[in-house]
């Protein structure tokens, strides 16, 4: 709010703009996972002011991005304390008016990521005035900073070079990992599917949501879009669905039924942490 930007802002000087190209980038950095670290330890290592819920805004200019970050979330700590170890900084490097919002599923049914990302888009939206939103997986740590979590002209992929995939696109049309959407964009699409249920699927029909609607994909370039992702297992009560692979076929014929306007959900807890707000929400999961 206006009055915390005076406080911080130590000059007094009006604010201005922030630069569009954010002077203190560093380029590309290496990631170590130590599963050691504490909470205290990522909360030392972040040396700026946060507000309570993971929020920030620059405290000497007016940031040109008000981005929230969804993270679909469910028994994944030890990730989510690395994620937020090394994106804090990088986040707050990129000079960006943002809130972490970690969507957390409540109950043990089936997984549902994309449903989880519609949740995160409503409620991230109740507590301040988003224009961007950047979803984001919470084993996936960005390599470079230069890869700015903010919205283009149109939908943007910025997890093109995956360790995991070996830094190359695993296929040109993917769209999983790490991804940004201004609101009109995400609107336009009538947001993303609630129906894809367990895993896989989910990502490709957002990406045929976009071509449908007229949109192209924006990516960064092959070296900016480098991406290590935390070496893991397939969670519980996520199994490959191949009922999701037949919906892929429908997507034409079911995207602007299925999305924002049929989302329906509870939210059980909202928790304002120090560095994440976390969202406990039922989705109303199959068994
Ligand atoms: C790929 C995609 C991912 C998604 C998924 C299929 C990339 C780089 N990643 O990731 O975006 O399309 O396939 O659904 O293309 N999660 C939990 N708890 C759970 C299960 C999932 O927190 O029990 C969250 C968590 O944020 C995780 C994400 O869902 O990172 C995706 O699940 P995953 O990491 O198991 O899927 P993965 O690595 O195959
Ligand atoms: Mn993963």
């Amino acid at each position: 709010d206006q009055m915390l930007i005076h406080r911080q802002n130590p000059t007094n000087k009006p604010l201005v703009p922030c630069p569009d190209k954010p002077p203190n980038l560093v380029g590309p950095f290496k990631v170590d996972y130590d599963f050691t670290r504490t909470m205290d330890e990522v909360k030392k290592k972040i040396d700026v002011p946060l507000q309570k819920g993971g929020r920030y805004k620059p405290p000497d200019c007016i940031s040109r991005h008000k981005v929230a970050v969804i993270i679909p979330f469910r028994n994944r700590h030890e990730h989510l304390k690395q994620w937020l170890y090394f994106v804090h900084p990088i986040l707050i490097r990129q000079q960006l008016d943002y809130g972490i919002y970690v969507i957390n599923q409540y109950g043990d049914g089936v997984f549902n990521r994309a449903k989880l990302m519609n949740v995160g888009y409503a409620e991230a939206l109740k507590q301040y005035d988003y224009k961007c939103f950047v979803f984001s997986d919470v084993d996936l740590i960005p390599l470079d900073d230069r890869n700015i979590y903010r919205c283009f002209d149109n939908p943007r992929h910025l997890s093109v070079a995956v360790d995991k995939f070996n830094y190359r696109l695993p296929y040109n049309t993917i769209f999983g990992g790490v991804a940004a959407l201004s609101k009109s964009q995400f609107l336009k699409i009538n947001g993303f599917p609630n129906s894809y249920w367990g895993w896989g699927g989910e990502d490709d029909d957002v990406y045929k949501r976009i071509i449908y609607h007229g949109m192209s994909l924006s990516r960064p370039d092959m070296t900016t879009g480098r991406y290590k992702m935390i070496k893991h297992v397939r969670d519980k009560h996520n199994n490959p669905n191949p009922k999701n692979a037949l919906k892929l076929q429908q997507t034409r014929w079911t995207m602007d039924k299925d999305g924002l306007n049929s989302l329906k959900y509870t939210v059980k807890e909202i928790v304002k942490e120090p560095l994440y707000t976390f969202v406990t929400v039922d989705i109303e999961a199959p068994p």
